[in-house]
């Protein structure tokens, strides 16, 4: 059995979902609100964050932790490279794209989000239990000044962290001029982090939770629009064309 302790918008619990999905693993989900996860967390693992996967008695946290767990548990279409040299390169740049990608771009992303409490209301209860809309109306004002202090949210390290993530774009287009994939020749760990992780400013339609429907602030549209003609954007959508689904449910196993 199979449960992957989730927020349903968070990138790093997409590269985990994306990951069992990829091996074609039946399991089960449980959103959890920002907030009250904590408890839950703490319950079964050292730190709060999410994504945290039970597999049996084992509790593994950390999406890279996962992935790596799910390649020795279910050693087929393995995302880690076996060849040492590419899987050095796979593991490095995955460093660098949880960084760069995840923690900067969560950064600059919430800190635009923060802007509109309708759009981050609607983003962070997307298919919450059935209170959460009501109980986020009342504890918006808390989640936000947590959200301000725990990612470090105001207009001087966004401009940094829109540096970091620039760089690390700019990267991503050159290595991408003239291969398909990041690392080696086939989809590999590095792959999957890269587009997860850049799903939010990418708005795939094939994201599991439609995340292409919220509307972004003002601030955060026009950033995007500048990104829509760059190869990265269009990379990372076609990762998702055809990759995200690429065993389709009726092929699944249950363990
Ligand atoms: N390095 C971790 C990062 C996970 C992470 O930052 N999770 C965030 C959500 S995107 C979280 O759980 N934040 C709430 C908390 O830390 O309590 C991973 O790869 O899973």
């Amino acid at each position: 059995m199979i449960t992957l302790y989730q927020f349903t918008i968070s990138q790093f619990c997409e590269k985990a979902r994306w990951a069992l999905d990829h091996k074609g693993l039946i399991f089960t989900t449980e959103n959890l609100l920002p907030g009250t996860h904590a408890r839950k967390a703490l319950k079964v693992a050292s730190s709060t964050q999410l994504p945290i996967l039970r597999h049996g008695m084992n509790y593994i946290q950390g999406s890279g932790n996962i992935i790596t767990h799910l390649d020795d548990a279910f050693p087929t279409r393995l995302l880690t490279p076996e060849d040492p040299e590419l899987r050095k390169e796979a593991l490095e740049l995955e460093r660098r794209l949880d960084k760069d990608a995840g923690l900067h771009l969560r950064r600059f992303f919430y800190t635009y989000m923060l802007q509109d409490s309708r759009q981050l209301r609607k983003l962070i209860t997307l298919y919450g239990p059935w209170y959460s809309n009501n109980f986020y109306t009342l504890m918006l004002p808390t989640i936000k000044s947590r959200l301000v202090r725990d990612m470090k949210l105001n207009a001087l390290e966004a401009e940094r962290s829109r540096l970091i993530l620039n760089n690390l774009l700019v990267h991503l287009d050159q290595k991408l001029e003239n291969k398909e994939y990041l690392v080696g020749d086939r989809f590999t760990r590095a792959d999957l982090t890269a587009a997860a992780l850049l799903s939010p400013i990418c708005q795939p339609p094939e994201h599991p939770y439609h995340t292409e429907n919220l509307r972004l602030p003002h601030d955060l549209a026009e950033f995007q629009d500048r990104l829509k003609d760059r190869p990265f954007y269009h990379w990372v959508q076609r990762l998702y064309q055809q990759h995200r689904w690429e065993v389709k449910p009726a092929d699944r196993y249950m363990l």
